[in-house]
């Protein structure tokens, strides 16, 4: 039995911090810690340090998972990813002030891409910080937290930690899932109260997600639509990966017969190469389509807000979106058949309805996609199979998708501009919830702490392909996952600076332009100096073989792989996004 299969204190029935043969009592540290097991929290991502380092340590002696980072920023990141492989909400343990501002940028993007997830951080004293005494790390952390996430709460007194964690559970969970922080006063640890009253306090928070039904009216609402439809179209976004409904999903697909278009993280939901992918015929689709089912995908710049170009002539449209917000639907363009429910039951709502009489969709719109994803593709096959000298992006990820499918069951963490839209793009997803990315603000600095959380979460081997600046913002994690013996292989993506290497600057001064790094730097050192695997790859095969090793050993690996520095595009495929100066001087 390892230590986190071990029973409960509750299980049990002896109080978590009754020591033997005194009176039974707990305190705030105990109860924080019994609440989160309680409701089957058994991980937390943190960094230790004043008020909470007594709570991490005891965290682990309890039992729990506890994996300790480098910066507050990666393991909010990672409780945020956990929160979205599992459905439970990741938990993030930071310290005051610095701690807890180093984690609130993870709170914002897990609310912003609704993973669920708690931040908790120690805080100081009430009575100082509302005066503004001046306390060591004094800050009014609930205020500021509070309009970047879902809900936010703060507990003063150790009967209330139950109520606070379970309100925190719901909260993140429930409804759209999201970021929910909870405000823990240094005193309130070192309270101390009668065991037994402790325990009771505490919730388990039953059904902490219901499942939302939605209407059987809306249902056949969208169905009649499709049913109309001569270009029918699904697009499957992150929500509906979240949901696990994946059974489900595929067999709508698939009864339905329609052409789907996965967003990046919800593709292996069905495998990339399923006869039905329009993936490869993204924008013909996009343009044709006249009836569009939104299965847990936003209508935000990612999908050009619904209009304009991409979508085709004006009004030639009509959206069905399945969400679990209502308050989503008609937020960029009208939405004709909204279905407001969880993906799960909705999806198997409309199965009950479908009926053996389905009509396929036309045969002209399925055979048009296919003809221009035959072209799409063999194009593409036809630049995959060049082998530049120095590696390009095209090249470097036709080696990361042979070694993806052959192990479709690792979990593909990545980031960058190029890295990102290539790989998207060239790599195949054969199962659900294996790719995570920048998700919807494209923030760049997720890299290492979904790795981690992916590897802790799910055992599988993790493969991070990452743009060299990308990768920057979370390096030092490196450290992290040669401490914890993580299966995590880490491709970078190095071509010497953001987006390529080749910017001079104009004053012919000796620093170097702000996109420019330090040319052939060694970041395979940086995984060796912690006893790591580092390995440099100049060629696809060499790329390849060390991804193979990694995998197959599951030691900590990076490889450094050396890419063409011209051959980056500013911004990557978001160029139309960047504003640039309208005078060159
Ligand atoms: P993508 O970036 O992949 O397009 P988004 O993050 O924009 O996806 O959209 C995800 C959507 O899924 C959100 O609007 C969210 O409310 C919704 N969602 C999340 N979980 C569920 C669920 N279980 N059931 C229904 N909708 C969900
Ligand atoms: C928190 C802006 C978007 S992409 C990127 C930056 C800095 C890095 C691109 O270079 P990289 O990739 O990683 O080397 P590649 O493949 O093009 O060579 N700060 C944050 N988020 C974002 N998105 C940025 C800055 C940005």
């Amino acid at each position: 039995m390892t230590v986190l299969d071990s029973p409960s204190k509750f299980a049990t029935g002896i109080p978590a911090a009754a020591p033997i043969g005194e009176a039974a009592l707990t305190d705030g540290f105990h109860l924080v810690i019994d609440a989160l097991k309680l409701n089957g929290i058994t991980n937390i991502y943190g960094l230790p340090g004043i008020p909470i380092t007594d709570l991490a340590r005891l965290a682990q002696a309890e039992g729990m998972r506890v994996i300790s980072f480098r910066h507050e920023q990666n393991a909010g990141h990672a409780a945020a990813i956990a929160g979205y492989l599992t459905q439970k909400p990741g938990v993030c343990l930071t310290v005051s002030a610095p701690g807890f501002l180093n984690g609130l940028t993870a709170l914002a993007n897990a609310t912003t891409n609704c993973f669920p997830m708690i931040l908790i951080s120690g805080s100081s004293e009430r009575e100082i910080v509302d005066l503004q005494q001046g306390d060591y790390e004094e800050m009014d952390q609930l205020a500021i937290a509070r309009p970047l996430c879902k809900a936010a709460f703060r507990v003063l007194h150790a009967e209330d930690i139950g109520v606070g964690v379970a309100r925190a559970i719901r909260a993140a969970v429930s409804g759209r899932p999201g970021g929910v922080y909870l405000d823990l006063p240094a005193k309130l640890f070192s309270q101390v109260m009668d065991a037994e009253a402790g325990a009771r306090s505490l919730i388990k928070v039953v059904d902490p997600a219901p499942r939302q039904i939605p209407s059987l009216e809306s249902t056949g609402r969208a169905l009649d639509l499709l049913k109309k439809a001569k270009r029918p179209l699904i697009i499957l976004g992150k929500g509906a990966a979240y949901a696990q409904a994946d059974a489900e999903i595929r067999a709508l697909v698939e009864q339905t017969g329609i052409p789907y278009l996965p967003m990046s993280m919800a593709k292996g939901l069905l495998p990339d190469t399923h006869p039905q992918s329009a993936a490869a015929a993204r924008s013909y689709v996009l343009e044709q389509a006249d009836v569009v089912m939104l299965i847990g995908a936003r209508l935000n710049w990612l999908l050009s807000h619904g209009k304009g170009k991409t979508w085709g002539a004006r009004g030639s449209k009509q959206f069905i979106q399945v969400d679990i917000s209502a308050a989503e639907m008609d937020s960029n363009v009208a939405i004709a058949a909204p279905i407001v429910g969880d993906i799960g039951s909705a999806v198997a709502v409309m199965l009950s309805q479908i009926g053996a009489d389905w009509r396929q969709p036309p045969a002209d719109w399925t055979r048009a996609i296919a003809e221009r994803k035959d072209k799409n593709l063999a194009k593409m096959a036809a630049t995959l199979a060049k082998s530049p000298t120095p590696m390009n992006f095209h090249s470097a990820l036709a080696a990361v998708r042979d070694v993806v499918k052959a192990r479709p069951d690792a979990i593909v963490v990545n980031e960058g501009a190029n890295t990102l839209d290539y790989a998207r793009s060239i790599v195949d997803m054969y199962e659900p919830r294996k790719r995570l990315d920048v998700g919807t603000w494209g923030v760049m600095g997720i890299g290492m702490g979904f790795a981690v959380a992916a590897a802790v979460e799910t055992g599988k081997p993790v493969i991070a392909i990452e743009g060299d600046s990308a990768f920057g913002f979370s390096g030092m994690e490196v450290e992290t996952i040669c401490r914890y013996r993580l299966p995590v292989c880490v491709v970078v993506f190095n071509n010497n600076g953001v987006y390529r290497g080749t910017d001079v600057n104009p004053t012919g001064h000796s620093d170097v332009a702000p996109t420019v790094f330090v040319k052939g730097a060694r970041y395979d050192a940086m995984m060796k100096a912690f006893g790591g695997v580092g390995v440099v790859a100049t060629n696809p095969a060499e790329l390849k073989q060390a991804m193979e090793d990694a995998v197959t050993s599951g030691k900590p690996t990076l490889i450094n792989a050396i890419i063409d520095e011209t051959a980056g595009t500013e911004s990557g495929r978001i160029g139309n996004l960047n504003p640039q100066a309208a005078i060159k001087k």
